[in-house]
């Protein structure tokens, strides 16, 4: 991949516009704060003016709520503006916002918060060696304010539910669903916020599907930590394979390389994780090298949700069809 040596690409404030409304919904929803219908007109506006595709997206994270009158205002700043916590909070002290305390829905809406809190801090313990929900804790200690990348597979449902987004511009991720979208954007994040950690989450079959541009990386020296979630298996379609027709499975097991040979190959930095208790000292080597990272995570292709397992769904499918 070629980097432009400016950083003022013409696509930078699209984009970004992108990423502020997509992750000004996230930060929303979390703190039940300022809602993301609220503002989601004057969004439309500002993404409109730069010509920003996708406004799907803004919909889908709007809900129900986008045209109710009691909203409390969100004061939008240019997108060129990094000043989003801030308007935010200045939203939250604000009269309107506090007059928020007595609309009809603060109840169900404070049952809500505590439900997502409830959810995302409980995890049942997943098989296998390492349990991805406590590594997703880690990062919610170590580096609670880094920006995070995904690419596509089940790995990324540990993402979703586990990891808490704070700040704006905090969560870059396919909407499309696009495999391999990790690892570019965690170099563009890089690049345009160059004082910021970035870790980038990958599937085995997501990574491999451009992995290579970790090379991009090394190349112009973007510290990049890419967290690679090695279950051995398009895990997503060995999910539905199982689901839909179990026990028949077909093309969906991957012979994979030793990823962290694979890093220190291009010159980065490689880790390897094989059971829980080895992530928190493979990060810290990883944040303190300065060098691109992959640190390579075997899991249990068994623990296919943070819920459920292979032999389950295929328990389940197997009996639907006897019966
Ligand atoms: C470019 C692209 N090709 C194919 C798919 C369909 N697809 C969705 S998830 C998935 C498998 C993901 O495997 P992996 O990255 O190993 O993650 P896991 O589900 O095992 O956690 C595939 C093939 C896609 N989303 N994007
Ligand atoms: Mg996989």
């Amino acid at each position: 991949m070629m980097l432009s040596s400016s950083r003022a690409r013409p696509d930078r404030l699209g984009s970004r516009a992108i990423f502020s409304i997509w992750t000004a919904a996230g930060h929303d929803r979390e703190r039940g704060a300022v809602r993301v219908g609220d503002a989601a007109g004057q969004l439309r506006d500002v993404a409109r003016q730069f010509g920003v595709q996708g406004l799907h997206d803004v919909a889908l994270a709007q809900g129900p709520h986008e045209n109710s009158p009691a909203c409390a205002p969100v004061w939008l700043p240019s997108p060129r503006s990094t000043t989003w916590p801030h308007t935010l909070r200045v939203a939250r002290r604000s009269k309107a916002y506090n007059r928020r305390a007595q609309f009809p829905w603060s109840a169900k809406s404070g049952q809500a918060r505590a439900d997502y809190l409830a959810w995302s801090d409980q995890a049942p313990p997943n098989l296998g060696r390492v349990q991805l929900s406590e590594i997703m804790f880690a990062l919610r200690r170590r580096a609670p304010d880094a920006i995070f990348t995904t690419g596509a597979g089940n790995f990324a449902i540990w993402v979703g539910r586990f990891l808490r987004f704070r700040l704006v511009e905090q969560q870059i991720g396919p909407t499309s669903g696009s495999m391999g979208f990790g690892v570019p954007a965690a170099i563009g994040a890089t690049r345009v916020f160059p004082k910021r950690t970035v870790v980038c989450f990958a599937g085995d079959g997501d990574f491999l599907m451009n992995g290579q541009e970790f090379a991009t990386a090394v190349q112009y020296r973007l510290p990049i930590v890419v967290v690679l979630i090695d279950n051995g298996i398009y895990g997503t379609i060995r999910m539905h394979q199982e689901r839909e027709f179990p026990g028949r499975v077909i093309a969906s097991t991957l012979q994979n390389p030793d990823f962290a040979s694979y890093a220190r190959a291009f010159g980065g930095h490689g880790e390897t994780v094989e059971e829980t208790a080895q992530f928190i000292p493979a990060l810290e080597r990883a944040m303190a090298c300065g060098l691109p990272t992959i640190i390579h995570v075997k899991t249990d292709p068994e623990a296919i949700t943070p819920t459920t397992t292979l032999t389950a769904l295929r328990s389940a499918a197997s009996a639907a069809l006897r019966n």
